[in-house]
């Protein structure tokens, strides 16, 4: 709430002219009468029926605001001491102001009695008369100030909006639960605006179409092995929206060491054989190959389930065995695929293969190969 600058000079107001006013206008509900005679501000709220504002005689200055919606069914009486702060409140009869009290309505398009006052201007004298204007929200508001000196119009203040600020949260790194990738949490809810507005929209876009994938302040999105950037761009309850934020969703697989044909170096492959070609995956000090699963060991990026690229061995009994192919200690996994069916994937120049561990973790590894025929 502005603070009233500068008291202003009154004279008393003649009260048999407001109360004859009153009984013209028929206002006879009854409401409590309020007194504010202590050193302070005070907010009015709800309805009143006189409201009376500092005491003459008192060394200090008592200050009421009266908001937009407030009603004092008769009227407020601001005496020497009493300074009265008007943001759109209403009274039946109007407001009266003695000498050394003080009077500001805070607003904007003035008119006296329907002529306009330019904004800006700091004292209007009054006399008997109706001081109209807008409030903040563009709401009209008059009051019958019974005054023949002045009252302060200071014109409201803009307070522009300011932009809130988007927090994606991230960056966000799990580890692959499939080869699909992995569900991942956003979480924007760190989001926040400078005005202390709410965030009424969470505008999520994480395939970059430009397009809102969700509005809400945490949701979980599937997303695939490797790096993905994710936007979000955040709304304020008055419509203003952030900078959009990215950030990145890495979705991890474990790197194991392969080595196709083991005892060969160029790795050549006859895809038009119908025998096997030995892989290995290798252990090192961080990791057990002997836990891959050997069923589930595929070309990367085909699912784990189609058996596209077969372990030969019965589908329970695979063609792999747990042995030291490189002679650093570590048992590895050997398995053999069968050549036709990488020869459905026209590989070129490099194999990447994928597995499952048989706890759902995620690896994958590759290794030259050199085909023929060519
Ligand atoms: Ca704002
Ligand atoms: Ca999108
Ligand atoms: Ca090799
Ligand atoms: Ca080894």
């Amino acid at each position: 709430m502005k603070a009233v600058n500068g008291g202003v000079k009154w004279q008393l107001v003649c009260f048999g002219v407001l109360a004859a006013i009153c009984l013209a206008g028929g206002n006879a509900q009854a409401y409590v009468d309020a007194t504010f005679d202590q050193p302070g501000t005070y907010t009015l709220s709800g309805d009143y029926e006189n409201v009376y504002v500092g005491a003459d005689g008192n060394t200090y200055t008592t200050t009421v605001v009266m908001e937009a919606g407030v009603h004092v069914n008769n009227m407020v009486s601001v005496a020497s001491t009493g300074a009265l702060e008007v943001y759109g409140g209403s009274c039946g009869l109007g407001v009266s102001v003695a000498a050394g009290g003080s009077m500001v309505v805070y607003g904007e398009n003035y008119a006296v009695d329907g002529t306009p006052v330019a904004e800006g201007i700091t004292e209007v004298s009054l006399g008997f008369n109706t001081l109209s204007w807008t409030d903040a929200a563009g709401t009209s508001h008059s009051l019958f100030i019974g005054s023949d000196e002045m009252v302060q119009l200071p014109g409201l203040a803009v307070e522009e909006n300011q932009a809130p600020a988007a927090d994606a949260g991230g960056p966000y790194v799990v580890d692959a639960t499939s080869w699909d990738g992995a569900e991942v949490t956003l979480n924007g809810s760190a989001s926040s605006d400078p005005d202390g507005d709410d965030i009424v929209s969470y505008e999520w876009d994480i395939d970059g179409d430009g397009a809102a994938d969700s509005t809400q302040a945490s949701f979980v999105g599937l997303f695939p092995i490797g790096a993905s950037d994710i936007t979000l761009v955040v709304v304020d309850s008055k419509g203003l929206a952030s900078e959009p934020v990215t950030t990145t969703v890495t979705v991890s697989t474990w790197e194991v060491g392969v080595d196709i044909k083991p005892e060969s170096t160029d790795n050549t492959i006859n895809m038009g054989s119908n025998g096997v070609v030995p892989v290995a995956f290798l252990s090192s000090s961080d990791f057990d190959a002997t836990t891959i699963d050997p069923l589930t060991v595929t070309l990367r990026g085909e699912d784990f389930n189609t058996g596209l690229v077969k372990v030969r061995g019965k589908k329970q009994n695979p063609m792999a065995t747990e042995t030291d192919v490189n002679g650093d200690g570590l048992i590895d996994l050997y398995v053999k695929l069968e050549t036709e069916k990488l020869a459905e994937y026209e590989l070129d120049a490099v194999c990447d293969f994928g597995a499952l561990t048989y706890d759902g973790l995620v690896v994958s590894g590759s290794d030259s190969i050199t085909v023929v025929p060519q």
